[in-house]
């Protein structure tokens, strides 16, 4: 092969005009195939001679348009894969990125300090029987502790059997049906009540309810609980503290507070001058509950405590109308 030909496979820049070129090179109408015709008028020697030097010119070529050829196709290849190439990353400018709700968010670091403590986590029932919100609760029918309660019923069934949960307390019932102790769980959750909207309360909101079923559990155990959780949700600076308290459910019953985080304990119009905020309720299960339930409550003993997530999102933030949580205003919300 001359270096002309040489020359002109290496500049052909299209595959239709590299086999254009193949079959002027290769082809009948050929340099190639005019001299192999005219093999039969030379004498022997020459014709085994010219024979050999045809082939390897052949070879020579073949071998360059080949290698030609590949370097064509892996470039058409590239060009493909660049014109389809997706731009995962790339921001679309008038888009902007979403995120979880502050609510969402709050429920998750709860969730993830009590996994990280070692409990578990389980969910029950929105709708539920009177049974499991109030009955196995220690609530007997006609009980002035259910007007704690402004209850929303579903009309189903018999008049007043079916409610939308007003707390979440009715899953620990379910755990306890579900589960042999001992127990480490959390039930997080939306409840409702019939409560009017104001700056801390709201109809629909979410409560996160704990319970530990297990020999010996003492009221130590829960003010230490709740301790080392007020400390790993709020930070060192902000302390808790138990009231006596009043729920059918649990005795002695308790009220979680913490350190008023507007005035840092000093008294302000939020704490209404006490200094502290409350959390949540809390208590040892009552021997009724463990009983309605068929845990024997001389063998085992344990704590509950149910907390409301949204008023714990206001208190880390700082944030004074819990209205702010469901008015849904993007100026509000993306700061979280
Ligand atoms: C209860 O609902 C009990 N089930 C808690 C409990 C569980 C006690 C286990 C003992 C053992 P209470 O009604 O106080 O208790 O509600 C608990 C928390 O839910 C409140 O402290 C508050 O943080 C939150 N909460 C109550 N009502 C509202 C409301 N309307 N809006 C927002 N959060 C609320």
């Amino acid at each position: 092969m001359n270096d002309e030909i040489a020359a002109r496979i290496t500049a052909t820049g299209t595959r239709p005009a590299l086999a254009e070129l193949t079959t002027e090179l290769l082809g009948k109408k050929s340099d190639l195939s005019a001299r192999k015709a005219r093999l039969g008028t030379l004498s022997p020697e020459e014709r085994k001679e010219e024979g050999r030097r045809l082939n390897e010119e052949r070879e020579a070529i073949e071998a360059a348009l080949a290698a030609r050829r590949a370097e064509l196709e892996a470039a058409e290849r590239n060009a493909r894969y660049d014109a389809e190439r997706l731009d995962l990353t790339e921001v679309v400018p008038h888009l902007r990125r979403g995120h979880l709700h502050l609510v969402t968010q709050t429920l998750e670091e709860l969730e993830d300090i009590f996994i990280g403590m070692g409990f578990t986590v389980a969910e029950g029932p929105v709708v539920e029987t009177d049974w499991y919100n109030f009955g196995a609760l220690n609530f007997p029918v006609g009980h002035p502790a259910r007007n704690m309660y402004d209850t929303l019923y579903v009309d189903l069934g018999e008049p007043e059997s079916t409610v939308l949960r007003t707390h979440t307390s009715p899953v620990q019932i379910r755990v306890m049906e579900d589960r042999e102790p001992p127990i480490y769980s959390i039930m997080p959750g939306l409840v409702h009540r019939r409560d009017t909207t104001d700056a801390s309360h709201l109809p629909n909101f979410h409560q996160i309810e704990g319970l530990v079923v297990d020999r010996g559990i003492t009221f130590g155990d829960l003010a230490g609980t709740l301790d080392a959780f007020t400390h790993a949700y709020f930070g060192g600076d902000i302390a808790s503290r138990l009231r006596p308290s009043y729920f059918p459910f649990t005795e002695p019953s308790a009220e979680f507070d913490v350190t008023c985080v507007f005035c840092k304990g000093a008294g302000c119009r939020t704490c209404g001058k006490t200094g502290w905020l409350e959390l949540g309720g809390c208590g040892m299960v009552h021997p009724n509950v463990l009983t309605n339930v068929g845990i024997d409550p001389e063998e085992w003993s344990g704590f509950a405590f149910g907390f409301g997530p949204e008023r714990m999102a206001l208190m880390k933030h700082g944030i004074n109308d819990i209205r702010e949580l469901i008015t849904n205003d993007i100026r509000f919300l993306e700061q979280f």
